[in-house]
């Protein structure tokens, strides 16, 4: 199929001002009029014919300024519609098209879930509704009316402001009109009317200004938006206190649906949300589950300015608005809760989601050159690393240089299309700082290496680095440059307090980053007082791979006294990797490897020390998990040994800390009713952190007993968990009692169905394979899929990758089953397969001929034959 190019961009010959919509909804099918002002653009010759979008579009009718066109005047298919040689400057074509909503199973422009009427138009839905020039640089006002039976549709919604409602005189129908004065692109459009529960509340912006808040929810599940709507109000005070940004209509609208695509989306003044990412109270979500509804809340709101008011000018620039939101949703987050367990959760997300896609077929830049589709750009590299790069620019321009950055971006771009080129020029004009190389971060794909070595002369009290970026090629990208590396650092001294130098030459040094802008770089401090433990790459300061050739004992110092929490925390993952690495190779032959008894003991210290957040702890106590472990191998991995070194370190580590893991099993344990606030969160991620281990050291028991003491979804999860993962006696009642709690929940069903999805046994395929024939899985609906299938290929390590191939040959044939329902969703899935050329020659070549028996199949999506055929490439 055809390739875009970014290479290849031109403004559109005509530009869109207004549009009238007019919906009239029925139970049998949705008659959509729409009214298109268009204004040819300077410099373009008169009559140059009109090419508009559709994707399999049934037109009815189509004028002209009123009039019936021509035969002649125009032809129109249903992925096409041109209008030959527009007779003026300015005319209006309105054009009426049907469509069946209930059968669009694909969940892209308009359709029908749980028998509400709903829209997603990003990237190209909205041509799904009309023909329309369907791309992110056509702004235009949108006046929406929306007519529909008032039983099925009591609320009717659009952007904007309501302007006119009421009833059709004589029918059982009624109308409402929208109107949203803020040019837009059409992805930005959103249409919804059904039967919803409605949750009401205020915000007084900064100014002075009202505005309604209003969530809609599927009738009874009021009660489970009070964090959703409390997280709004947050997002709103934090955007105006941090940004300087006020929200700009008078109402700002959430609705929750069941199927959905995305996790929510953006739409002006209407969010339209995954009721996953809306709906949470303490039985049914985790404490998990609420910072993701924080997250998304606070993410989709921040996009009112960056992405709605200022959006992009074609999808190559997605990270224009994706990657600085990112950046903003994680900062909000880190200032709701723990700063450095929110980054922890951050850099391992990136590391487990976007260092994959880095390192295999399906590597592109932050911002990609070429797409054949632009659904498969909704990536971590667009959305996690996008945001990296943001953070590094803060990092390498200060907090002040950063928000003047931004303050010039909202003023120079507000109501425009904008390009990455323009958001960059904007902190180089603010702070006068040259940001060409750093520009690489968004051409260049795949993760640097940077390995670094150290050379204390301690007569001289000198300690010099020596650093080396290097990077593997990725796709189209056979040679790279070197790119701007800000390395956060300090200099850890014996009692763990960082040691001050007297001078430092090499690279530039600003306070305490060193920046890296060359392939070479040598550091050199002076005047340091006693020997130092380099700790570098703080926060995780850059997404790049680095390599240190520290000791065992300067990992454990390091580990239990940074003082940067990141860090210290990383020390601990680093000492557990090289063991996991050492025992896998031992296990490929049979053998077993001495772990060394300090590094299991470290990690019962850690989890004992009381002067840290009780949330950092139950980070710094969770090992590796095999995909991290396959990651680093990188080349001929066998996800079976990789299984086995984890279950001996997680066993020493258990058995060694046992009598600190019991006290703190204790200790944590809740007295009082349930809260969700960060402390109370913290002490039962640590006492769920341990429970973990004491299961694996044999107090089984104690899983059964906490599942059924739970007040509550964290610890109720945690215990199933526990128990499925390890095998134990009470699974399997523990499981069928769950169901029986949640049978009415499908959102909570999905939990179950993922637990069963992940455990590591060779009984889990046919187990998964059963479940799709159960009556709570749907393959119509996007989280069940999430949560069974995609659940099963990218979240169990040994049974999607089973040395028998069937794992792979039940995830290739689900992918071709749920092509024809929804190309997305099993684009998505297929990219599970992304790292199978870093298996071992056996499995790669059961994944090979999967991926190309998906090739091969008749009638491919664009979506899914795109995935697939990058992945051979
Ligand atoms: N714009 C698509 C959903 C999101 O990133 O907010
Ligand atoms: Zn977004």
């Amino acid at each position: 199929s055809e390739t875009i190019r970014l290479a290849d961009y031109r403004p559109t010959p005509y530009a869109i001002t207004e549009v009238r919509l007019d919906f009239r909804l029925d139970l049998d099918g949705t008659r959509v009029v729409a009214e298109t002002l268009f204004r040819r653009r300077d410099g373009i010759a008169a009559g140059t014919p009109l090419v508009l979008d559709g994707d399999e579009l049934d037109l009815a009718e189509i004028r002209l300024d009123g009039a019936p066109l021509p035969p002649d005047a125009w032809t129109a298919t249903p992925q096409r519609l041109e209008v030959r040689t527009p007779p003026a400057d300015d005319f209006h074509l309105t054009v009426t098209t049907w469509l069946d909503p209930e059968r669009n199973t694909k969940l892209m422009g308009l359709y029908r879930t749980s028998g509400n009427w709903c829209t997603q138009c990003e990237a190209e839905g909205f041509r799904r509704i009309t023909y329309f020039l369907d791309r992110p640089d056509v702004l235009a006002v949108y006046t929406t009316r929306i007519e529909a039976p008032r039983a099925a549709a009591p609320y009717l919604l659009s952007n904007g402001n309501r302007i006119d409602a009421g009833d059709v005189p004589g029918t059982d129908r009624h109308f409402a009109v929208w109107h949203d004065p803020f040019p837009k692109p059409a992805y930005l459009f959103a249409m919804v009317a059904g039967t919803f529960e409605r949750i009401a509340d205020r915000f007084v912006t900064a100014s002075g200004r009202e505005v309604a808040l209003e969530i809609y929810v599927e009738p009874g599940r009021g009660a489970r938006t009070a964090h959703a709507m409390d997280s709004l109000k947050r997002s709103m005070r934090w955007d105006e206190t941090e940004y300087g940004r006020e929200y700009d209509l008078d109402v700002f609208m959430i609705v929750a649906v069941d199927d959905f695509n995305m996790g929510a989306m953006e739409n002006k003044g209407l969010n339209v949300f995954n009721e996953k990412y809306v709906l949470a109270d303490s039985e049914t979500a985790t404490d998990a589950d609420y910072a993701h509804v924080e997250g998304v809340i606070a993410h989709e709101y921040f996009h009112n300015w960056t992405g709605n008011r200022i959006t992009c000018r074609d999808w190559f620039q997605l990270c224009l608005k994706e990657g600085l939101t990112v950046f903003r949703d994680q900062d909000f987050s880190g200032d709701q809760r723990s700063r450095p367990v929110k980054r922890i959760a951050d850099v391992r997300l990136l590391k487990s989601h976007q260092f994959p896609e880095d390192a295999g077929p399906l590597a592109h830049p932050v911002r990609p050159s070429t797409y054949r589709e632009i659904n498969n750009f909704y990536t971590a590299t667009v959305y996690e690393k996008g945001a990296e790069v943001v953070r590094m620019l803060k990092t390498l321009i200060g907090a002040d240089g950063f928000r003047a950055g931004m303050d010039l971006y909202f003023a120079r771009h507000d109501g425009s299309a904008a390009t990455i080129e323009d958001f960059l020029a904007c902190f180089a004009d603010a702070t006068g700082r040259d940001l060409e190389r750093f520009k690489l971060w968004y051409t260049q794909s795949g993760t640097p290496d940077v390995m670094v070595s150290t050379h204390w002369d301690a007569s001289a009290g000198r300690l010099r680095l020596t650093f080396d970026q290097t990077a593997l090629p990725t796709p189209g990208q056979p040679v790279k440059a070197p790119m701007v590396v800000p390395i956060r650092f300090g200099l850890v001294g014996p009692s763990g307090d960082d040691l001050a130098w007297e001078r430092v030459s090499g690279a530039e040094v600003a306070g305490d980053v060193i920046v890296l802008d060359g392939a070479h770089h040598e550091v050199v401090f002076e005047g340091v007082t006693a020997r130092p433990v380099p700790s570098l790459l703080r926060g995780f300061s850059a997404p790049v791979r680095l390599t240190l050739g520290s000791d065992t004992a300067d990992l454990l110092h390091l580990m239990s006294h940074d003082r940067d929490p990141f860090n210290r925390w990383q020390a601990g993952q680093a000492l557990a990797m090289r063991a996991l690495i050492s025992g896998t190779q031992a296990a490929r032959t049979g053998q077993t490897v001495e772990i060394d008894p300090a590094l299991a003991s470290a990690f019962a210290a850690v989890a004992a020390d009381e002067s840290l957040d009780t949330a950092f702890r139950a980070l710094a106590i969770t090992l590796p998990n095999d995909a991290d472990v396959a990651r680093e191998i990188g080349t001929d991995v066998d996800p079976d040994a990789i299984a086995t070194a984890i279950e001996q370190l997680r066993a020493r580590v258990a058995t060694a800390g046992r009598a600190t893991f019991r006290r703190i099993h204790a200790e944590m344990a809740s007295s009082g009713p349930y809260r969700a606030d960060a402390e109370a969160a913290g002490r039962r991620a640590l006492r769920n952190a341990v429970l973990d281990h004491l299961v694996r050291a044999g107090d089984g028991d104690l899983a059964a007993q906490r599942y059924r003491q739970a007040d509550n979804m964290t610890d109720r999860l945690a215990a199933l968990t526990a128990a499925v993962t390890v095998g134990l006696p009470s699974a399997e009642d523990l499981l069928a009692d769950f169901y029986q709690r949640f049978a009415g929940d499908p959102l909570v069903i999905d939990k179950w169905l993922m637990v069963q999805a992940t455990a590591p046994r060779a009984e889990t395929l046919d187990r998964v394979r059963a479940l799709t024939a159960h009556p709570a899985f749907a393959a119509t609906n996007p989280n069940r899929v999430r949560a069974l299938i995609t659940t099963f290929a990218t979240g169990n390590q040994t049974q999607f990758n089973r040395a028998d191939g069937a794992g792979f040959a039940f995830v290739a044939d689900q992918v071709l089953m749920l092509d024809r329902i929804n190309p997305q969703v099993a684009a998505r899935l297929l990219s599970a397969f992304r790292s199978w050329r870093a298996l071992e020659p056996r499995r790669r070549a059961y994944a090979e001929a999967e991926l190309k028996r998906i090739v091969a199949a008749p009638d491919l999506s664009r979506d899914v034959a795109d995935i697939a055929g990058r992945s051979l490439e």
